[in-house]
């Protein structure tokens, strides 16, 4: 790599007359204007492929290319990837754990057999595919604190068993059809500008926006449930980074990373530290916590370290930095 993924700089697997083509699906989620963005000022706006089942707001239009594509739909997809030379398929199109477990029917149509088009898609074009994993891909009788990247995964959420299935099928696909699967294993991700939906570790995004709008925030887990998190910046970094990798230094094909973990009440103090008049109050989503109770407090990442380099640069105290006084500039 001739610089960090973050930089301006081309990346050095792709010469500027193959540089990739990427379509991103589920575009309009909590990441992928973020990555579309960075992806642009890497290899150039038109080279990225927003996509989504919804119309965007306008300042996505305006930033690059954006279509229609439904992930359920296997010809809409096909003809996408086949009219527009795609050759890196980034997969965020996903139902989350909170909101699977209200629709356990959508979160598999979206999840699961949306994720098998991904992969034929994929296998059948020759393409470069990353699918997020998730710490929601362990249960309550994996190893906690820290998880490792092997060990029993027996999810209690149809988000979880999905993504088992997700980083099961890649690998198989990999090995079986030689496809260029990877995949991480997200933890919560906390950003200013763009919205979880329907996850479990949301209110570590609401809280800030609470924080800064009202003061006041009332909050659906408890106050000691320790799960870990990253912010934004880190994780695309670390999408692009890992996309970049070369495939011989890939020794796995799903990592964890790590970056921090907190509790609502470490979150709460450090923004306190800000915004001293912050009141946080409890009330217990009976799911959330369930769900969150059998999560890791923290996953075991030396592989990624190892293998392409991955380091984060936010902790708590940076996090909290950042976030507040984004929000309070996009608040004045
Ligand atoms: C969720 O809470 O469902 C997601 C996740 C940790 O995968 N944010």
């Amino acid at each position: 790599r001739q610089s960090s993924a973050s930089g301006r700089s081309q990346c050095s697997a792709c010469t500027d007359t193959d540089l990739p083509k990427v379509l991103i699906t589920g575009g309009l989620g909590q990441l992928g204007v973020g990555l579309a963005k960075m992806l642009r000022r890497r290899i150039g706006k038109t080279n990225v492929i927003l996509s989504d089942i919804r119309k965007p707001p306008n300042h996505v239009y305006h930033n690059g290319p954006f279509i229609f594509s439904d992930i359920l739909d296997y010809k809409n997809l096909r003809e996408i990837v086949v009219n527009n030379n795609i050759s890196w398929l980034v997969h965020y199109s996903a139902v989350l754990s909170a909101v699977g477990e209200n629709n356990v029917a959508l979160a598999k149509e979206v999840n699961i057999t949306g994720l098998h088009n991904i992969l034929d898609i994929a296998t059948e074009h020759g393409l470069r595919v990353f699918v997020p994993s998730t710490i929601g891909a362990f249960g309550p009788s994996s190893p906690r604190d820290p998880t490792p990247e092997l060990c029993v995964q027996r999810p209690r959420t149809i988000y979880g068993v999905s993504k088992v299935h997700a980083e099961l099928m890649g690998e198989y696909y990999h090995h079986r059809y030689g496809l260029d699967f990877r995949c991480l294993r997200y933890p919560g991700i906390i950003s200013a500008d763009s919205q979880p939906g329907g996850g479990t570790t949301d209110y570590a995004v609401q809280i800030f926006h609470a924080a800064v709008k009202t003061g006041q925030f009332e909050c659906n887990l408890r106050g000691d449930t320790r799960l870990p998190m990253m912010y934004i910046d880190d994780c695309l970094r670390a999408t692009l980074e890992f996309l970049e990798a070369p495939a011989e230094t890939l020794v796995n094909r799903t990592y964890n990373i790590n970056a921090m973990s907190f509790t609502p009440h470490d979150l709460t103090q450090e923004i306190q530290k800000f915004l001293p008049d912050l009141k946080v109050t409890y009330n217990v989503d009976p799911v959330r916590q369930a769900i969150a109770d059998g999560w890791p407090m923290a996953l075991e990442d030396s592989a990624a370290r190892r293998d392409w380099g991955w380091n984060h640069e936010y902790d708590l105290p940076e996090l909290v930095q950042t976030m507040v006084t984004h929000i309070t500039m996009g608040n004045q």
